[in-house]
């Protein structure tokens, strides 16, 4: 049985490497077209597939879900795996028709994920039929610790008040405060700490974190994609960045790397961190839907999502993958949060289109500084 598996490895890694051999060349290969976050996998997960199947990947990466909803609601994508996250995006095009039903006899790897995760991302996908679970977090403040503490000593570095007191915000904007560009992943923190309902759609509520965000713009330095935000808290450009969890632990390991003294650190806001999961779908139109049931089903094996983890530092969904994470990444609670940690999130809700609209106008005034 050993000795089949390994013929069998080794038979996929050959036709892994032949693939620029010209007898293969005159057979149409295989694609995978895939549209991910930026910084979200392991490069080696992504060669290991191509490796052991034949399929070539072809890789596009977005920073926002606005970017992403930009993208599919155009239709005829061309994509065969998106990475949407539960809500907004991923429930609201389960309900739309724009993803394919998953096809669980393609995926024997699907029991491996934790089924208390599952049924929590049922409230936005009943009977999980549309979507796998990839990685989750939060939304909360990259810090650059070794400023923070010399700039503003008795800084409250446990609450969204660091970023939101105009007057915190004051003290920090030379040292560079950066705010992820999305409405849909940054409003419903900002009416949390509010003491709000972050997924209210009343028209004084949205007015209320409008106001609250225009009070702080003269003081932030940019509103800009994720994954600028990764790189430049990484350099020591920020001192305070509202963005995801995983993004600040990496920028975090980039900066630690690089010893030039910058020290980043995560918090989850105290007053409730909003908790998201990203979703491993297949939008209705994708050109390889089987391929696609495959790299699931592939990305799902414990041994990959570990190496996923250990490199975008988000945790997965997997529970026999949690031993193989590296220690200290694995212990990080603003890696994998502790159950009181995650009492103290909240999850989002879908929108009506007309709230939706409204909160993109907001954003767009707030980017403005009107
Ligand atoms: C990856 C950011 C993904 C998290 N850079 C957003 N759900």
């Amino acid at each position: 049985m050993l000795r089949r598996r390994i013929a069998t490895a080794a038979f996929a890694a050959l036709l892994g490497l032949s693939a620029a051999m010209p007898a293969r060349a005159q057979q149409p290969e295989t694609v995978l077209n895939v549209y991910n976050w930026s910084d979200y996998i392991d490069p080696y997960a992504v060669a290991q597939f191509q490796q052991e199947t034949g399929i070539r990947i072809r890789y596009d990466v977005y920073d926002s879900l606005e970017t992403l909803e930009g993208k599919l609601s155009a239709g005829r994508s061309g994509y065969d795996i998106i990475v949407p996250t539960s809500e907004p995006t991923f429930s609201r095009l389960a309900r739309a028709g724009a993803l394919k039903p998953l096809d669980r006899a393609l995926i024997p790897n699907w029991g491996k994920q934790d089924a208390t995760l599952l049924r929590q991302v049922e409230s936005s996908d009943p009977g999980n039929r549309f979507g796998a679970i990839y990685l989750y977090g939060t939304v909360g403040l990259g810090i650059r610790a070794d400023r923070v503490r010399e700039l503003f000593p008795d800084a409250p570095t446990d609450s969204l008040d660091l970023l939101m007191k105009p007057e915190n915000a004051r003290r920090l904007a030379r040292c560079g405060i950066a705010v992820m560009d999305s409405a849909t992943d940054v409003l419903p923190s900002i009416l949390q700490w509010l003491g709000r309902d972050p997924n209210s759609t009343e028209p004084r509520d949205l007015r209320a974190a409008e106001d609250a965000l225009t009070a702080i713009r003269p003081h932030v330095r940019a509103i800009t994609a994720s994954g600028n935000i990764l790189d430049a808290l990484a350099n020591g450009e920020y001192c305070v960045a509202l963005t995801y969890s995983g993004d600040v632990i990496q920028a975090q390991a980039r900066a630690r790397e690089a010893k030039r003294g910058v020290e980043i650190g995560y918090v989850a806001p105290k007053e409730g961190a909003q908790l998201w999961f990203d979703m491993l779908a297949i939008p209705a139109d994708a050109p390889h839907p089987e391929a696609a049931h495959r790299f699931i089903d592939f990305l799902l094996q414990p041994a990959v999502m570990a190496g996923i983890t250990n490199h975008v530092r988000y945790p997965n969904a997997v529970p026999e993958a949690r031993p193989m994470v590296n220690p200290a990444v694995r212990d990080d609670p603003d890696v994998y949060p502790t159950p009181e940690m995650l009492k103290r999130t909240f999850t989002t809700a879908p929108l009506t289109p007309a709230a939706e609209r409204a909160r993109s106008r907001s954003w767009s005034r707030f980017k403005a500084g009107r």
